[in-house]
C-alpha cells in the first residue's frame, strides 16, 4: 500500500519534472531564436502572431482593435510567445521521450536540437535563428541528462537533479546567448541599406518645408508639432517586414494593356516631389492618437500606372509584401503618391520601405505599405479589412482632437489639439468651455502647403472656478460642421465631438 502510494507520487513527480524540463527547453529555444532574430520576421513568435492576426475571426480582431486598442496587439504577441514556447516544449518532450529509446549518448538532446531547428525553420525560413532555437532546446536537455546521469537509478534525487540541470542550462543558455548576441551585434533588424536622395534641389525643398512646418507649429506643451515626432504605426504584422530594395519591384497588373514592373532604381531615378500628407486610422478612438502628419518624398503614382494603359475601370487593388491588400476607386488613385522617403530620410521599415502608397483624404488603411502590386480591376472586390466587416476605404471624417490642457502662469488655461478633414481642409475650429452652450473660435496654425494636411488649434481662457466641460468641433473647407452624432470606430470610423471635463 505504502510503496504503491510512493510509487504513484514518484511517477507524478517524474511527470511534473519532465514537463518542467520540457517547458524550460521551450523557453530557452524561444530565447535562442530571439537572440539571433530580435523582433523580426525571423523570430519564431512572429509568424505565429501574424497567423493569429490573419486567421482569427474578424469579430475577435475588431474587438481587439476597438476595445483593447494597443493592448490587443500586445496580447497577440504574448499569446504567440506562449504558443512558441509550448511548441518548442513539445519538441523537448519528444527528445526526452525518444532519448532513452536510442542507445546513443545524448540522443535525446540531439534529436531535440534537430527537431527544434527544423520546426522553427518551417515557420520562419530563417536558418541561423532556427538553429539557435534548436540549440536552446538541446542545451536544456543536455544539461538535464548530464546532471541526472550522475545518479544511477531513476530516483527522486535523479529527477530533482534533472530539473535542476535543465534550469541551470536554460539560465546559462539564455544568459550566454544574450551576451554573445550583444557582442556580435545580432538581435537587431537591419535598417534599410540605402541613402536618401542627394539631389540638391530636393534636399533643399525638403529642408525648407520642414522649417516651414516647424515655424508654423504652435509651441504647446504636450502637443505634437505639425510634422509628427512619433508617427503612429498600424499594420497586420507583429514585426516589420524586411523587404530588400534590390529584390523589390512594383508591378501594375490586371485590366491594363501592358503589365509593367518598376525596380527600386526605376522609381528613384524619376524626378521626385515632396508633399505633406496626413494619415488617420479608421480603427482609432475619437480622441485617439492614430492621426499624424509627415513630409513625404516620391513620385505621383499615376506616372507609373498611365504607361500601362489601364482600362477606365472601376477600381484598383493595392497589395503589399506582407499579404495586405486594399481596394478602392481608380479615381482616388489619380491623386495618389508613391513615397520612398519620410521627412528627408529613407522610408523606415515600419512605414513601408521600400515604398508605400499615399491616397489623399482617405482613411489610412488604403495607404498600402511595402507596396508591390497595383492591380487594375474590372469589378469591385473586398479588401483585407472589408472582408472583416470594416468600411475604411472612403474619405475621412472631420475631427478636432483635444490633446493638450495646460495651466498657464497667468492663471489661464490653454487647450489645444489637431484638426483634420482630409482633402476638404479645415476652415474653423470652435471651442466651448461650458459644455457646448457657447462657442468661441480657436486660433488655427497657418496652413501648410498640400491638399491633405492637418492643422493645429489652440485656445486660452480664464477658467470658471471649479469643474467645467470643454468641447471642441471643426468645420471643414466646404463649410460642413463636424458631425455631432457619436459613432464607434467600427465599421467606418469614429464620429462625435471631443469633450473633456477640466478643473474641480
Ligand atoms: N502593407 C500594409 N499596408 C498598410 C497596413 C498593413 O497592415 N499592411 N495597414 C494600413 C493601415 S490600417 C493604416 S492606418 C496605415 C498606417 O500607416 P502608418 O503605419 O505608416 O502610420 O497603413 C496602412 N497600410
Ligand atoms: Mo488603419
Amino acid at each position: 500500500m505504502t510503496s504503491r502510494f510512493t510509487a504513484v507520487l514518484a511517477s507524478r513527480r517524474d511527470v511534473g519534472g519532465t514537463l518542467l524540463v520540457a517547458w524550460l527547453a521551450g523557453v530557452a529555444g524561444v530565447a535562442g531564436s530571439f537572440v539571433v532574430a530580435s523582433f523580426t520576421p525571423s523570430f519564431i513568435a512572429t509568424p505565429i502572431a501574424d497567423g493569429l492576426a490573419r486567421h482569427l475571426p474578424g469579430a475577435v480582431i475588431t474587438f481587439a482593435i476597438v476595445v483593447l486598442g494597443d493592448l490587443g496587439a500586445k496580447l497577440n504577441v504574448v499569446t504567440a510567445l506562449v504558443l512558441a514556447t509550448l511548441l518548442l516544449a513539445g519538441v523537448g518532450l519528444v527528445g526526452l521521450a525518444a532519448g532513452p529509446r536510442v542507445d546513443v549518448p545524448l540522443a535525446g538532446p540531439l534529436i531535440a536540437t534537430i527537431a527544434g531547428t527544423v520546426v522553427t525553420f518551417v515557420l520562419t525560413g530563417a536558418a541561423l535563428a532556427s538553429l539557435a532555437a534548436g540549440a536552446g532546446v538541446g542545451a536544456v536537455l543536455t544539461g538535464a541528462t548530464l546532471l541526472a546521469a550522475t545518479t544511477p537509478a531513476e530516483t527522486d534525487a535523479a529527477e530533482r537533479r534533472r530539473v535542476l540541470g535543465g534550469a541551470a542550462s536554460a539560465l546559462a543558455f539564455v544568459t550566454g546567448g544574450y551576451l554573445l548576441g550583444d557582442y556580435l551585434g545580432t538581435g537587431r533588424a537591419p535598417p534599410p541599406d540605402v541613402d536618401p536622395t542627394t539631389d540638391e534641389s530636393v534636399v533643399a525643398a525638403v529642408e525648407a518645408a520642414l522649417t516651414e512646418a516647424d515655424e508654423k507649429s504652435f509651441g504647446v506643451a504636450g502637443l505634437e508639432p505639425l510634422v509628427s515626432e512619433a508617427f503612429y504605426q498600424v499594420d497586420i504584422n507583429a514585426a516589420d517586414p524586411i523587404v530588400d530594395a534590390d529584390e523589390w519591384s512594383l508591378t501594375v497588373t490586371g485590366a491594363v494593356e501592358e503589365e509593367t514592373s518598376y525596380s527600386y532604381a526605376d522609381v528613384r531615378n524619376r524626378v521626385p516631389d515632396s508633399r505633406f500628407v496626413t494619415l488617420r486610422c479608421v480603427g482609432e478612438s475619437l480622441n485617439g492618437k492614430k492621426l499624424d502628419n509627415a513630409l513625404w518624398t516620391g513620385v505621383p503614382i499615376m506616372d507609373l500606372v498611365e504607361p500601362t494603359a489601364p482600362a477606365d475601370e472601376c477600381c484598383v487593388m493595392l497589395r503589399g509584401a506582407d499579404g495586405f491588400y486594399e481596394e478602392f476607386p481608380l479615381s482616388a488613385l489619380r491623386d495618389g503618391f508613391l513615397a520612398y522617403e519620410m521627412n528627408g530620410d529613407v522610408l523606415p521599415r515600419g512605414h513601408g520601405f521600400p515604398a508605400r502608397a499615399l491616397i489623399p483624404g482617405h482613411w489610412g488603411e488604403i495607404n498600402v505599405k511595402w507596396l508591390t502590386e497595383i492591380e487594375v480591376l474590372e469589378q469591385e472586390q473586398d479588401g483585407y479589412w472589408e472582408k472583416r466587416g470594416w468600411h475604411g476605404t472612403g474619405p475621412v471624417e472631420t475631427v478636432a482632437k483635444l490633446h493638450a490642457v495646460n495651466d498657464l502662469s497667468d492663471g489661464r488655461v490653454e487647450v489645444a489639439g489637431h484638426a483634420y478633414a482630409g482633402t476638404r481642409g479645415i476652415r474653423r475650429v470652435e471651442v466651448s468651455t461650458d459644455g457646448g452652450d457657447t462657442w468661441t473660435d480657436a486660433e488655427l496654425s497657418e496652413p501648410l502647403p498640400g491638399d491633405d494636411v492637418w492643422r493645429q488649434w489652440r485656445h486660452r481662457y480664464d477658467p470658471p472656478g471649479g469643474e467645467h466641460e470643454v468641447v471642441v468641433r471643426a468645420t471643414d473647407g466646404t463649410g460642413t460642421l463636424q458631425p455631432n452624432e457619436e459613432r464607434d470606430a467600427f465599421p467606418s470610423g469614429p464620429t462625435g465631438w471631443v469633450s473633456r471635463t477640466i478643473g474641480g
